[in-house]
């Protein structure tokens, strides 16, 4: 219980921040850039997200932290195209966020309210959004699509029967989980999942992002296997803002 309170506390102090990862596609381009939440705690030192994330879910305070690091993430991208860097930005929703109503139209506004536009947002969901009420996680995700809001499927391959919500979730990405990447270049059958995953994914219009690229031979199998881009520590682990201008610049 102290942990929740001080998180709402951090929440109201701006205690907690976002850090930015890129996903990058194989000829060097930026495809963009994940908003992932860094809590550091005053006495408690660096607080796991995992960790707080499961309270702010069981709690009921998630709407709040999803409407921070939207509000946050929304003011970045715009202050980044003030400065004539135009990348796009995925934001983390949880199950909870899909089924709370009114989501679709808050995230519009909240769009509208920063002067960008929605393509330069991307909502990252998993498949645990049909676990409730899949017919209003449709809804709700139908109406952010329609909207220019693009989605993506996150963790795929760690959820339940995949390939139905595949065909029920309008997604236009999907992001192979890191437990099938980290020995794709080792084992054969990790190998296996991943150009599957890949060839169904492309065979039903979506890009594929690969997570947790880590090394040289893990990128160039991932490439030869017709992966559209990467994530992952070779690339570059998430960055404070100010870092991720200097990177975003470095790289033209
Ligand atoms: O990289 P990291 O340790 O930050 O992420 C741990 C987990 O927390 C990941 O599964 C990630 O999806 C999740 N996560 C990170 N930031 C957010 C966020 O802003 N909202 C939600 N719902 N999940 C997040
Ligand atoms: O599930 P989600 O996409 O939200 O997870 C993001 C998590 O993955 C964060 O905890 C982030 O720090 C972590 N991560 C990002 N890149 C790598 C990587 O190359 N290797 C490993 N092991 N973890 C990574
Ligand atoms: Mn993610
Ligand atoms: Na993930």
């Amino acid at each position: 219980l102290g942990l929740l309170g001080d998180l709402r506390r951090a929440l109201d102090a701006h205690e907690v921040q976002l850090h930015y990862q890129p996903k990058v596609r194989f000829d060097g381009h930026v495809a963009g850039l994940e908003a992932l939440v860094r809590w550091v705690h005053p006495e408690r030192g660096r607080v796991p997200p995992d960790e707080f994330i499961a309270i702010a879910e069981s709690s009921g305070l998630m709407p709040h932290l999803t409407e921070y690091v939207l509000e946050t993430a929304l003011g970045q991208v715009a202050k980044w195209r003030s400065e004539g860097l135009f990348v796009p930005v995925a934001v983390n929703v949880s199950p909870r966020d899909v089924h709370t109503p009114g989501f679709a139209g808050s995230v519009a506004a909240r769009l509208a309210r920063h002067g960008v536009p929605a393509g330069a947002l991307q909502l990252e969901i998993t498949e645990h959004v049909l676990l409730e009420d899949p017919q209003r996680a449709a809804d709700t995700l139908a109406g952010l699509t329609a909207h220019g809001v693009k989605m993506s499927l996150d963790d795929f391959g760690t959820g339940y029967s995949s390939l139905v919500h595949l065909r029920r979730l309008p997604v236009s990405e999907l992001k192979i989980d890191r437990s099938f990447v980290a020995r794709l270049a080792v084992d054969a059958e990790d190998g296996e999942i991943v150009r599957c995953t890949v060839d169904l994914a492309h065979s039903l219009g979506l890009l594929v992002v690969a997570e947790g690229v880590e090394d040289d031979e893990t990128w160039e199998r991932l490439r030869d296997l017709g992966c559209d881009a990467v994530q992952g520590w070779l690339v570059a682990a998430a960055m404070p803002p100010e870092e991720t201008t200097a990177w975003l610049r470095a790289r033209g």
